[in-house]
């Protein structure tokens, strides 16, 4: 086997094995296809093209995975060549037959390079999938034009408006794949493959000349009416969902060449789009939240292969099920027989409901549920590596059980606490090992939500932060790391806007105003209807001060659940405005001596309660509760659906101009007091014309 480096700067070893030429791309992490890529491939290909001795070409790539896609950093700057379409040229006009070996995860133009190769194999457990509507961007290497043609409009609809990934076998099944082969199997797969392909004396057939299922969705503009009205929710605010269908449609009615070109149109606006531009950044961001500058990436992590989980209730048994779904046994303890069989339950119940959809088998949930060992004291946790104390948040309580977890525990568990604010360092000293304790903040339900607030202490080692953040990514949780402060950073940020609204909502503006405006803006939801589905009883009570929440409660206006209250609700539960609501807020606000301002405008409504998070997040800035602005945008994102498509607050804020943000918050100053006063990092940027995220 002889191999030949193309070029010096070439990521490509050529090898021809009787006839067939085998093209090995390695290019760390994930092969994405960046310019030097690009050259190898065009160099590589260039020359078996003219290699008369070459009958077949296997395309294959090296480490972790086939193409991951186009180079993500590249977009926005000078395109370099050769482009991808140059290649994509080279290869589906090649006068012989080219094959695909995928292994990992071929997303993206990996997939879409594949599809203008004549065929593919792919490794069992493999993935491809079409993720660029996750950057809010479009499949712009013929995707669009070319899934179609093998999946059927429906099919291609959703593949590349969901992003998904599918595994080899379903692939398979739809086409997209010739032939799998076993794990490790897949290079002598491929060359038996092409080696039968050219054996066969098969024609060479390209996916772009297919027509059927295109002719099939001809004269059926109802496909695509049909589909948008179904995903007008799910796609609202976002831009590429609307340009891969626009795309879609031109594959249906454009002859191939121009549907490309109609492709790369749309790509160009989408890549210019502030919203692309927010999307790629949080794909970056989310991957540097595991960078700390004082944890080096190869520290030494702690083995975790058990875990014992305290308390079984919302929180403790949506936690124990992310270690149950990646194999990790979980003591689960209880005080009670009868407190325990019901965090059983539910964790059950919530598996046979996935079950249900289909996204799990009953092999499966008692796989996971053999994993849990139930325990009715504390002393069952004394072999586990970590231990996750998720009991109510009272700081007495805490203390007491770490205290004895101190006793029980063995040397090197890491013991941790799923307190939202209390603080860790207090919680620590109730033990002799505070190197060994550190906070794991889930969001609820833990087994569904992607944040994980991981809080060092100020004597937390580094270790056991490392071993926490590898654990996040394990466990399939998004980490961020914060230090010691009342609401540490996702909640600590958040809460200017419930405060903010609640002050609002006496000087004019409705309940339904403000909530119209932060659901126009891209939440799923307005605080007050979240406050109502809450229920107005479970939020934070403070009874030492008259609130306007406590005159609905003492109303038993409960909110959804009962009588209603910052809104009424019909039989089927849909908010109407409430007389009643409004006269307690009138009350209220005379009582405090509040000024009615009448109506504000939309801007004024968002201005007021989205600019005090941007400096709530100043704040945790300066005081190096976080990292970095992207990790509190990433916070905000995956802890509180802040619309991913303005990237988080503070890529937000950058977009719209912090001097616009301090000039406001000024001027709330002036009239409402120093709660708005900006903080001095956002003033300093704002004068030194700078900004949180940009780089
Ligand atoms: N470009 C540049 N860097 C990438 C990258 C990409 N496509 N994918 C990953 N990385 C980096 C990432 O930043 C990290 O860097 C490292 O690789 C490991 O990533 C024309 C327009 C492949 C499933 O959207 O989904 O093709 O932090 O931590 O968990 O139509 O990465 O180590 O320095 O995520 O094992 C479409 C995005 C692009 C795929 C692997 N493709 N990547 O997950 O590792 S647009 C994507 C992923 C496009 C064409 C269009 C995942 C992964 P660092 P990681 P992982």
């Amino acid at each position: 086997m002889n191999s030949v480096v193309v070029t010096d700067k070439s990521v490509a070893t050529i090898s021809v094995e009787d006839g067939i030429g085998v093209v090995s791309i390695d290019s760390p992490p994930v092969n994405a296809l960046g310019a030097v890529v690009r050259q190898s491939l065009n160099d590589s290909f260039r020359q078996l093209a003219n290699d008369a001795a070459v009958k077949a070409i296997v395309l294959i790539c090296e480490g972790r995975t086939f193409f991951a896609g186009a180079d993500i950093s590249e977009f926005g700057r000078p395109i370099q060549e050769p482009r991808l379409a140059t290649i994509f040229d080279l290869i589906e006009n090649m006068s012989k037959p080219v094959l695909a070996a995928i292994h990992g995860t071929g997303l993206g133009g990996g997939l879409e390079l594949a599809l203008v190769c004549h065929h593919r194999v792919a490794e069992r457990t493999a993935k491809v999938g079409l993720p660029e509507v996750k950057l809010g961007l479009l499949p712009g290497a013929g995707g669009t034009q070319r899934l179609p043609r093998i999946v059927g409009i429906e099919d291609a609809l959703e593949l590349i408006t969901s992003g998904r990934q599918i595994g080899a076998a379903e692939a398979q099944r739809l086409g997209l794949i010739d032939a799998l082969a076993e794990p490790g199997a897949l290079r002598t797969t491929a060359i038996q493959f092409a080696r039968q392909v050219v054996a066969d004396g098969r024609p060479l057939t390209r996916i772009r000349d297919r027509e059927d299922a295109i002719a099939a969705a001809r004269g059926k503009p109802e496909i695509f009416s049909d589909f948008r009205t179904k995903n007008s929710r799910l796609f609202r605010g976002f831009r590429a969902p609307e340009a891969i269908v626009k795309a879609v449609e031109a594959a249906v009615n454009l002859p191939f060449e121009a549907g490309i070109a109609r492709e790369r149109e749309l790509l160009g606006e989408l890549v210019a789009s502030v919203e692309s531009q927010a999307q790629r950044y949080m794909f970056f961001a989310e991957r540097e939240t595991t960078k700390i500058p004082d944890v080096p990436s190869d520290t030494p992590v702690r083995p975790v292969k058990s875990v014992g989980v305290i308390g079984a209730g919302t929180m403790g048994g949506g936690i124990a099920m992310t270690f149950l779904n990646v194999g990790i046994p979980v003591t689960l303890v209880e005080t009670s027989q009868a407190a325990l069989d019901r965090g059983l339950g539910v964790i059950r119940s919530n598996y046979e409901n996935t079950a249900k959809k289909g996204r799990m088998s009953v092999s499966q949930i008692e796989e996971r549920m053999e994993l849990i060992t139930p325990a009715l004291g504390l002393d069952a946790l004394s072999d586990v590596d970590l231990v996750i104390e998720a009991v109510f948040e009272s700081m007495s309580v805490k203390k007491e059980i770490f205290s004895k977890l101190d006793q029980i525990a063995r040397p090197g568990a890491i013991l941790a606490s799923n307190t939202s604010f209390l603080d860790l360092d207090e919680i620590a000293e109730a033990t002799t090992r505070p190197e060994d304790v550190i906070g794991l903040h889930y969001f609820s339900p833990a087994n569904v939500m992607r944040l994980l607030e991981v809080v060092r202490g100020e004597k937390t080692a580094l270790d056991v932060i490392a071993t926490a953040m590898k654990l996040a990514k394990q466990t399939g949780k998004q980490p961020i790391l914060a230090r010691v402060c009342n609401g540490f950073v996702a909640n600590r940020l958040m809460s200017p806007r419930s405060r903010q609204a609640e002050a609002l909502v006496l000087e004019g503006p409705t309940p339904s105003d403000i909530d119209r405006v932060m659901v126009e803006y891209g939440f799923a939801m307005g605080p007050f209807q979240m406050a109502d589905l809450v229920g107005l009883d479970v939020l934070g009570r403070n009874d030492s001060i008259r609130t306007l929440r406590g005159d609905l409660v003492a109303k038993d206006r409960l909110g959804q659940k009962k009588n209603g209250g910052y809104y009424d609700y019909d039989e089927r539960r849909k908010p109407q405005p409430s007389p009643v609501a409004a006269r307690l807020i009138a009350e209220f606000a005379a009582a405090q001596g509040v000024q009615n301002r009448g109506v504000q405008t939309d801007e004024d409504i968002r201005a007021r309660l989205l600019f005090p998070i941007v400096n709530e997040g100043a704040r945790i800035l300066e005081e190096k509760i976080a990292l970095r602005a992207s990790d509190i945008d990433v916070a905000a994102v995956l802890g509180y659906n802040w619309p991913a498509y303005t990237g988080g607050p503070m890529f937000w804020a950058d977009t719209i101009g912090l001097p616009l943000i301090v000039a406001n918050l000024r001027a709330f100053q002036d009239q409402y007091g120093d709660t708005f006063k900006p903080a001095a990092l956002l003033e300093q940027l704002a004068k030194d014309g700078k900004s949180f995220t940009r780089k």
